[in-house]
């Protein structure tokens, strides 16, 4: 096999990343009472150390951006402890683990909500899409335009997130910026229709997502900070009538907090790479801090887009689920593993710690 960039070391800020591959953020609904993240957890993360970067599974702020049922958070002392215990058994590994911080924003339920009520949004549009709660794909519901005197108690949920996470011995975090949840919505005009400073113009619109930004930096240090962006993803419902500038508006917003890596959903998640016309090369060019590539990514690809320097990183998603040592079959060009799509969201053990390493490279729990 040639030579594989995918295979160097690279340093993102503070930290040192055995490889370019990282693990990208995956929703696997199987987090314990009180959504901490149990022993199970410990386990899956800890047997997928190889990786370069962890980015954990996408981690409500508040009970509020909660929007499925079973997903871990990172507001309550219970659920950094759970974290702390996830963090160490990647460290022990050699592994560098970054979370996600997240709020879904309208992509939610009011069974999810404090005290049952309306999920939060932009603009009072619901979204046409599904959620999954109390074991079943439910509509999600009609949400509520929040409040201007209500953002900067959702920034200091952001900020008081990154506390817990820098607690609980990430090496980072990693915004959630992307898939329709509440900073995508803000930013896109499908989905926000506001009239004060959080609408209309993309300067507006893209504004919370800055501000959100900020915050986070002020926490963690920039060196510590990512987001990730899908310009032009449907997902969740979302649509924009001209992604190209705003993306480029909220990059140069991004490059002058800087940030230490955009890491960029190209094309449909999980779908298509080439759904909507965009130049991804424009946010490269913007943003002087590392750039994650994402999006059906196989190891020929990714070496193809490292060796023409589009791409510092490249984060794998299905591939890690069902590859614990997704990095060494790689570099052994060795089978991978099938991945079963009936255990991706929910469950136990089962499609989420029992896939196998290779013969001789136990996976760790
Ligand atoms: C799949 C199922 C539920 C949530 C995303 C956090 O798309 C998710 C997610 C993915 O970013």
């Amino acid at each position: 096999m040639s030579a594989s960039r995918l295979f160097e070391p690279y340093t993102l800020g503070p930290v040192t990343l055995k490889n370019r591959a990282v693990m990208a953020p995956l929703t696997r609904n199987r987090a314990a009472a009180g959504f901490v993240p149990g022993p199970l957890a410990t386990a899956y993360y800890g047997q997928r150390a190889s990786a370069g970067l962890i980015v954990t599974e996408a981690s409500q702020i508040s009970q509020q951006g909660q929007g499925y049922q079973d997903t871990p958070g990172i507001y309550s002392k219970e659920q950094v402890a759970g974290w702390r215990k996830v963090t160490d058994a990647v460290h022990a590994r050699g592994g560098r683990i970054f979370i996600q911080l997240w709020h879904v924003g309208r992509i939610s339920h009011v069974s999810l909500q404090p005290g049952g009520g309306k999920p939060v949004a932009p603009s009072a549009i619901r979204a046409n899409t599904k959620t999954f709660v109390g074991g079943a794909f439910t509509e999600v519901s009609e949400p509520r335009a929040l409040e201007l005197k209500e953002i900067p108690g959702i920034i200091d949920d952001y900020r008081r997130a990154t506390a817990n996470a820098l607690a609980a011995g990430f090496d980072g975090v990693e915004i959630h910026g992307a898939n329709g949840y509440l900073l995508d919505q803000f930013a896109k005009d499908g989905t926000n229709k506001r009239t004060d400073a959080y609408g209309g113009a993309i300067e507006n619109r893209a504004r919370l997502m800055l501000e959100v930004a900020e915050a986070v930096v002020q926490e963690a240090g920039a060196a510590r900070t990512g987001i990730r962006i899908s310009p032009v993803t449907p997902a969740n419902d979302v649509s924009d009538s001209n992604p190209q500038p705003l993306f480029d508006h909220i990059v140069d917003g991004l490059n002058a907090l800087k940030l230490v890596y955009i890491h960029v959903i190209e094309g449909s998640t999980g779908g298509p790479r080439d759904n909507a016309p965009f130049d991804y090369e424009s946010l490269r060019k913007r943003f002087a801090g590392t750039y994650i590539a994402n999006n059906g990514y196989d190891l020929k690809l990714a070496n193809e887009v490292l060796d023409q320097n589009k791409a510092d990183l490249i984060a794998f998603g299905k591939l890690f689920i069902s590859n614990p040592d997704l990095v060494e079959r790689f570099k052994r060009g060795a089978p991978l593993n099938p991945f079963d799509k009936t255990t991706f969201y929910g469950g136990g053990a089962k499609g989420y710690t029992d896939y196998p390493a290779l013969a001789g490279e136990p996976a760790a729990s």
